[in-house]
Protein backbone atom coordinates (compact mmCIF):
# COMPACT_ATOMS: atom_id res chain seq x y z
CA UNK A 1 0.00 0.00 0.00
CA UNK A 2 1.18 3.26 -0.67
CA UNK A 3 1.53 5.57 1.46
CA UNK A 4 -0.87 8.93 1.54
CA UNK A 5 0.65 12.00 -0.03
CA UNK A 6 0.99 15.00 2.78
CA UNK A 7 1.28 18.52 3.37
CA UNK A 8 1.83 21.02 6.18
CA UNK A 9 0.48 23.99 5.52
CA UNK A 10 2.58 26.76 7.75
CA UNK A 11 1.17 30.72 8.46
CA UNK A 12 3.81 33.29 8.32
CA UNK A 13 2.10 36.26 9.36
CA UNK A 14 5.42 38.23 9.22
CA UNK A 15 5.81 41.48 7.39
CA UNK A 16 8.24 43.32 9.52
CA UNK A 17 11.06 42.14 6.94
CA UNK A 18 9.32 44.40 4.18
CA UNK A 19 9.37 47.60 5.41
CA UNK A 20 5.50 47.99 5.26
CA UNK A 21 2.06 47.17 6.15
CA UNK A 22 0.16 44.17 4.59
CA UNK A 23 1.85 40.99 4.29
CA UNK A 24 0.67 39.89 7.36
CA UNK A 25 -2.60 39.21 6.01
CA UNK A 26 -0.67 37.34 3.12
CA UNK A 27 -1.83 33.70 5.00
CA UNK A 28 -5.50 34.35 5.75
CA UNK A 29 -5.90 35.73 1.74
CA UNK A 30 -3.94 32.45 0.76
CA UNK A 31 -6.45 30.02 2.69
CA UNK A 32 -9.66 32.45 1.76
CA UNK A 33 -8.71 31.58 -2.17
CA UNK A 34 -8.71 27.93 -1.16
CA UNK A 35 -5.10 26.39 -1.19
CA UNK A 36 -6.24 24.09 1.66
CA UNK A 37 -9.23 22.82 -0.34
CA UNK A 38 -7.14 22.82 -3.56
CA UNK A 39 -4.58 20.31 -2.23
CA UNK A 40 -7.16 18.61 -0.76
CA UNK A 41 -8.66 17.96 -4.12
CA UNK A 42 -5.69 16.61 -5.51
CA UNK A 43 -5.34 13.79 -3.17
CA UNK A 44 -2.98 15.09 -0.40
CA UNK A 45 -3.59 14.80 3.00
CA UNK A 46 -3.90 18.37 4.02
CA UNK A 47 -2.58 19.65 8.09
CA UNK A 48 -2.67 23.24 8.49
CA UNK A 49 -0.91 24.27 11.89
CA UNK A 50 -2.32 27.26 11.72
CA UNK A 51 -0.34 30.57 12.12
CA UNK A 52 3.50 30.90 14.07
CA UNK A 53 3.39 33.95 16.35
CA UNK A 54 6.41 34.14 17.84
CA UNK A 55 7.78 36.89 20.58
CA UNK A 56 10.30 38.85 19.47
CA UNK A 57 14.08 37.68 20.16
CA UNK A 58 15.69 39.01 23.10
CA UNK A 59 18.86 38.31 23.02
CA UNK A 60 19.93 39.41 20.09
CA UNK A 61 21.92 43.66 19.37
CA UNK A 62 19.31 46.05 17.38
CA UNK A 63 21.42 46.60 14.19
CA UNK A 64 20.78 49.41 12.03
CA UNK A 65 20.69 48.18 8.59
CA UNK A 66 18.52 44.75 9.34
CA UNK A 67 15.39 46.30 10.45
CA UNK A 68 13.50 44.43 12.95
CA UNK A 69 16.06 42.16 13.43
CA UNK A 70 14.20 40.57 16.74
CA UNK A 71 10.83 39.77 14.95
CA UNK A 72 12.46 37.99 11.64
CA UNK A 73 14.97 36.35 14.23
CA UNK A 74 12.01 34.95 16.14
CA UNK A 75 10.69 34.09 12.91
CA UNK A 76 13.26 32.17 11.59
CA UNK A 77 14.08 30.46 14.73
CA UNK A 78 10.29 29.02 14.86
CA UNK A 79 9.97 28.32 11.31
CA UNK A 80 13.69 26.26 10.48
CA UNK A 81 12.37 24.03 13.46
CA UNK A 82 8.93 24.04 11.98
CA UNK A 83 9.48 23.72 8.65
CA UNK A 84 12.08 20.62 9.72
CA UNK A 85 9.82 19.00 11.60
CA UNK A 86 7.39 19.21 8.86
CA UNK A 87 9.77 17.49 6.58
CA UNK A 88 11.28 14.96 8.54
CA UNK A 89 7.26 13.98 9.39
CA UNK A 90 7.54 12.95 6.15
CA UNK A 91 5.29 16.04 4.57
CA UNK A 92 6.00 18.80 2.38
CA UNK A 93 5.98 21.80 4.16
CA UNK A 94 4.05 24.56 2.50
CA UNK A 95 4.58 28.20 3.54
CA UNK A 96 2.03 30.63 3.47
CA UNK A 97 3.26 34.02 3.75
CA UNK A 98 4.39 36.43 4.74
CA UNK A 99 7.10 38.60 3.53
CA UNK A 100 10.18 36.44 2.28
CA UNK A 101 12.28 36.98 5.33
CA UNK A 102 10.29 33.54 6.29
CA UNK A 103 12.75 31.49 3.90
CA UNK A 104 15.81 32.58 6.02
CA UNK A 105 13.95 29.71 8.25
CA UNK A 106 11.93 27.70 5.90
CA UNK A 107 15.25 26.81 3.40
CA UNK A 108 17.33 27.14 6.82
CA UNK A 109 14.78 23.97 8.08
CA UNK A 110 14.97 22.10 4.48
CA UNK A 111 18.68 22.40 4.59
CA UNK A 112 18.84 20.59 7.95
CA UNK A 113 16.24 17.82 6.41
CA UNK A 114 18.42 16.95 3.22
CA UNK A 115 21.33 17.06 5.65
CA UNK A 116 19.61 14.41 7.84
CA UNK A 117 19.08 12.61 4.24
CA UNK A 118 22.88 12.67 3.09
CA UNK A 119 21.28 14.57 -0.18
CA UNK A 120 22.20 18.07 -1.52
CA UNK A 121 18.97 20.92 -0.77
CA UNK A 122 18.87 22.55 -4.05
CA UNK A 123 16.21 26.27 -4.44
CA UNK A 124 14.61 27.58 -6.77
CA UNK A 125 14.14 31.08 -6.26
CA UNK A 126 10.99 32.53 -8.17
CA UNK A 127 11.33 36.40 -7.93
CA UNK A 128 12.19 39.57 -9.57
CA UNK A 129 14.68 40.08 -7.07
CA UNK A 130 17.79 38.30 -6.08
CA UNK A 131 17.46 38.84 -2.26
CA UNK A 132 21.04 38.32 -1.67
CA UNK A 133 21.79 41.36 0.41
CA UNK A 134 23.43 41.45 3.65
CA UNK A 135 23.15 44.11 6.61
CA UNK A 136 26.50 45.57 5.24
CA UNK A 137 25.18 45.86 1.61
CA UNK A 138 21.03 46.47 2.26
CA UNK A 139 19.85 49.81 0.27
CA UNK A 140 16.91 49.82 2.48
CA UNK A 141 17.55 47.28 5.29
CA UNK A 142 14.74 45.65 5.13
CA UNK A 143 15.16 42.13 5.45
CA UNK A 144 13.32 40.43 2.85
CA UNK A 145 16.16 41.51 0.46
CA UNK A 146 18.46 39.21 2.55
CA UNK A 147 17.69 35.41 2.70
CA UNK A 148 19.50 34.00 -0.04
CA UNK A 149 22.76 35.33 1.18
CA UNK A 150 21.31 34.12 4.89
CA UNK A 151 20.86 30.57 4.17
CA UNK A 152 24.11 30.66 2.10
CA UNK A 153 25.80 31.75 5.01
CA UNK A 154 27.12 35.09 3.16
CA UNK A 155 25.30 37.64 5.57
CA UNK A 156 26.22 38.06 9.07
CA UNK A 157 23.79 37.06 11.45
CA UNK A 158 25.48 34.57 12.95
CA UNK A 159 23.83 34.43 16.43
CA UNK A 160 20.23 33.71 14.85
CA UNK A 161 20.74 30.03 14.26
CA UNK A 162 23.74 27.97 15.39
CA UNK A 163 26.86 28.48 13.76
CA UNK A 164 27.12 25.12 12.46
CA UNK A 165 23.84 24.69 10.98
CA UNK A 166 23.98 23.40 7.47
CA UNK A 167 24.14 25.43 4.19
CA UNK A 168 22.88 25.82 1.16
CA UNK A 169 25.25 25.65 -1.49
CA UNK A 170 25.37 28.90 -3.90
CA UNK A 171 25.77 26.85 -7.02
CA UNK A 172 22.53 25.08 -5.98
CA UNK A 173 20.43 28.15 -5.97
CA UNK A 174 18.58 28.86 -9.44
CA UNK A 175 17.00 32.01 -9.61
CA UNK A 176 14.69 32.39 -12.22
CA UNK A 177 12.52 35.59 -13.23
CA UNK A 178 15.46 38.32 -12.22
CA UNK A 179 15.05 42.10 -13.15
CA UNK A 180 15.85 44.07 -10.13
CA UNK A 181 19.33 43.54 -8.68
CA UNK A 182 21.14 46.27 -6.35
CA UNK A 183 25.09 46.78 -7.36
CA UNK A 184 26.62 45.07 -4.40
CA UNK A 185 24.24 42.19 -4.88
CA UNK A 186 25.35 41.59 -8.64
CA UNK A 187 28.56 41.57 -7.80
CA UNK A 188 27.57 39.23 -4.46
CA UNK A 189 25.96 36.80 -6.86
CA UNK A 190 28.26 36.59 -9.69
CA UNK A 191 31.22 35.50 -6.44
CA UNK A 192 28.98 33.40 -5.32
CA UNK A 193 28.44 31.88 -8.30
CA UNK A 194 24.28 31.56 -7.96
CA UNK A 195 22.69 30.41 -10.89
CA UNK A 196 20.48 33.26 -12.50
CA UNK A 197 18.05 33.18 -15.17
CA UNK A 198 16.76 36.71 -15.56
CA UNK A 199 13.92 38.04 -17.40
CA UNK A 200 16.53 38.47 -20.58
CA UNK A 201 17.53 34.73 -20.51
CA UNK A 202 13.64 33.94 -20.22
CA UNK A 203 12.76 35.98 -23.22
CA UNK A 204 16.01 34.43 -25.20
CA UNK A 205 15.54 30.72 -24.14
CA UNK A 206 12.27 30.49 -22.71
CA UNK A 207 11.34 28.86 -19.53
CA UNK A 208 10.80 25.25 -20.62
CA UNK A 209 14.32 25.33 -21.79
CA UNK A 210 15.55 26.61 -18.82
CA UNK A 211 13.26 24.34 -16.36
CA UNK A 212 14.90 21.19 -18.17
CA UNK A 213 18.25 22.29 -17.23
CA UNK A 214 17.55 23.10 -13.73
CA UNK A 215 15.39 19.81 -13.33
CA UNK A 216 18.20 17.89 -15.22
CA UNK A 217 20.99 19.14 -12.86
CA UNK A 218 18.60 18.14 -9.46
CA UNK A 219 17.70 14.93 -10.54
CA UNK A 220 21.64 13.89 -11.62
CA UNK A 221 22.48 15.17 -8.08
CA UNK A 222 18.99 13.23 -5.88
CA UNK A 223 18.71 16.51 -4.85
CA UNK A 224 16.16 17.94 -3.07
CA UNK A 225 14.57 21.30 -4.38
CA UNK A 226 12.70 23.96 -2.16
CA UNK A 227 10.98 26.17 -4.35
CA UNK A 228 10.35 29.72 -3.29
CA UNK A 229 7.64 31.80 -5.44
CA UNK A 230 7.95 35.39 -4.82
CA UNK A 231 4.47 37.24 -5.89
CA UNK A 232 6.96 39.85 -7.92
CA UNK A 233 7.61 36.81 -9.99
CA UNK A 234 5.25 37.50 -12.00
CA UNK A 235 4.21 40.71 -13.62
CA UNK A 236 2.55 43.42 -11.81
CA UNK A 237 -0.66 42.59 -14.73
CA UNK A 238 -1.51 39.06 -13.41
CA UNK A 239 -0.38 39.96 -9.21
CA UNK A 240 0.02 43.04 -8.33
CA UNK A 241 -0.97 42.46 -4.75
CA UNK A 242 2.76 43.01 -3.64
CA UNK A 243 4.61 45.80 -2.30
CA UNK A 244 7.75 45.49 -4.75
CA UNK A 245 6.37 45.37 -8.27
CA UNK A 246 8.70 45.18 -11.07
CA UNK A 247 7.56 45.94 -14.51
CA UNK A 248 8.45 42.81 -17.31
CA UNK A 249 7.38 39.97 -15.24
CA UNK A 250 6.54 36.20 -16.03
CA UNK A 251 3.64 35.92 -17.81
CA UNK A 252 0.51 33.49 -16.21
CA UNK A 253 1.52 31.06 -18.78
CA UNK A 254 5.38 31.29 -18.04
CA UNK A 255 4.83 30.48 -14.33
CA UNK A 256 2.18 28.35 -14.75
CA UNK A 257 4.44 26.24 -17.27
CA UNK A 258 7.59 25.78 -14.19
CA UNK A 259 4.45 24.45 -12.17
CA UNK A 260 3.61 21.83 -14.58
CA UNK A 261 7.27 20.76 -15.49
CA UNK A 262 8.44 21.05 -11.57
CA UNK A 263 5.04 18.87 -10.76
CA UNK A 264 6.30 16.04 -13.56
CA UNK A 265 9.76 15.93 -12.24
CA UNK A 266 8.74 14.85 -9.15
CA UNK A 267 11.66 16.41 -7.14
CA UNK A 268 9.65 19.60 -5.19
CA UNK A 269 10.28 19.27 -1.69
CA UNK A 270 8.62 22.15 0.37
CA UNK A 271 7.16 24.92 -0.79
CA UNK A 272 7.13 29.43 -0.23
CA UNK A 273 4.30 31.41 -1.29
CA UNK A 274 5.44 35.02 -0.14
CA UNK A 275 5.16 38.60 -0.51
CA UNK A 276 1.36 38.34 -1.07
CA UNK A 277 0.06 41.62 0.31
CA UNK A 278 -3.64 41.53 0.19
CA UNK A 279 -3.96 45.30 0.98
CA UNK A 280 -2.84 46.52 -2.54
CA UNK A 281 -4.15 43.58 -4.46
CA UNK A 282 -7.02 43.62 -6.62
CA UNK A 283 -10.35 42.02 -4.93
CA UNK A 284 -8.19 38.63 -4.52
CA UNK A 285 -6.74 38.51 -7.70
CA UNK A 286 -3.07 38.00 -6.88
CA UNK A 287 -3.95 35.29 -3.91
CA UNK A 288 -6.24 33.26 -6.52
CA UNK A 289 -3.20 33.25 -8.84
CA UNK A 290 -0.67 32.11 -6.56
CA UNK A 291 -3.32 29.52 -5.66
CA UNK A 292 -3.83 28.55 -8.61
CA UNK A 293 0.02 27.95 -9.51
CA UNK A 294 0.44 25.90 -5.98
CA UNK A 295 -2.33 23.75 -7.45
CA UNK A 296 -0.33 22.95 -10.67
CA UNK A 297 2.61 22.66 -8.87
CA UNK A 298 1.11 19.63 -6.94
CA UNK A 299 -0.81 17.92 -9.75
CA UNK A 300 -3.68 20.43 -11.26
CA UNK A 301 -4.01 19.12 -14.67
CA UNK A 302 -6.36 21.10 -16.64
CA UNK A 303 -6.35 25.17 -16.71
CA UNK A 304 -9.65 25.99 -14.35
CA UNK A 305 -9.08 28.95 -12.85
CA UNK A 306 -10.51 28.92 -9.35
CA UNK A 307 -13.91 30.35 -8.86
CA UNK A 308 -14.19 30.10 -5.33
CA UNK A 309 -13.29 32.18 -2.71
CA UNK A 310 -14.03 35.22 -1.03
B1 LIG B 1 11.77 40.74 -2.20
C1 LIG B 1 15.86 45.61 -2.55
F1 LIG B 1 16.84 47.73 -2.71
N1 LIG B 1 16.87 44.90 -3.28
O1 LIG B 1 17.19 44.93 -0.69
C2 LIG B 1 16.25 45.65 -1.07
F2 LIG B 1 15.58 47.12 -4.34
O2 LIG B 1 11.56 39.65 -1.24
C3 LIG B 1 14.50 45.02 -2.75
O3 LIG B 1 12.33 40.09 -3.39
C4 LIG B 1 14.29 43.70 -2.08
O4 LIG B 1 10.49 41.34 -2.55
C5 LIG B 1 13.02 42.99 -2.45
O5 LIG B 1 15.57 46.36 -0.32
C6 LIG B 1 12.76 41.84 -1.56
C7 LIG B 1 15.79 47.05 -3.04
MN1 LIG C 1 11.84 38.03 -2.77
MN1 LIG D 1 10.93 40.19 -5.03
MN1 LIG E 1 26.87 20.23 -6.63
Amino acid sequence: MTEKKAATLIGVPLEEGSGRGGCAMGPAALRIAGIGHALGELGYAVTDIGDLRPAPATDLPRHQNARHLPVVAAFTRALEDRTYQAAHAGTIPILLGGDHSLSMGSVSGMARHAADLGRPLYVLWLDAHADFNSPDTSPSGNMHGMPVAFFCGKAEFTPILPAARPLVDPAHVYQVGIRSVDEEERVAIRKNHVNVFDMRAIDEEGVGAIMRRIIADVSNANGLLHVSLDVDFLDPDVAPGVGTTVPGGATFREAHLIMEMLHDSGLVSSLDLVELNPFLDDRGKSARVMVELAASLFGRRVLDRPTRAA
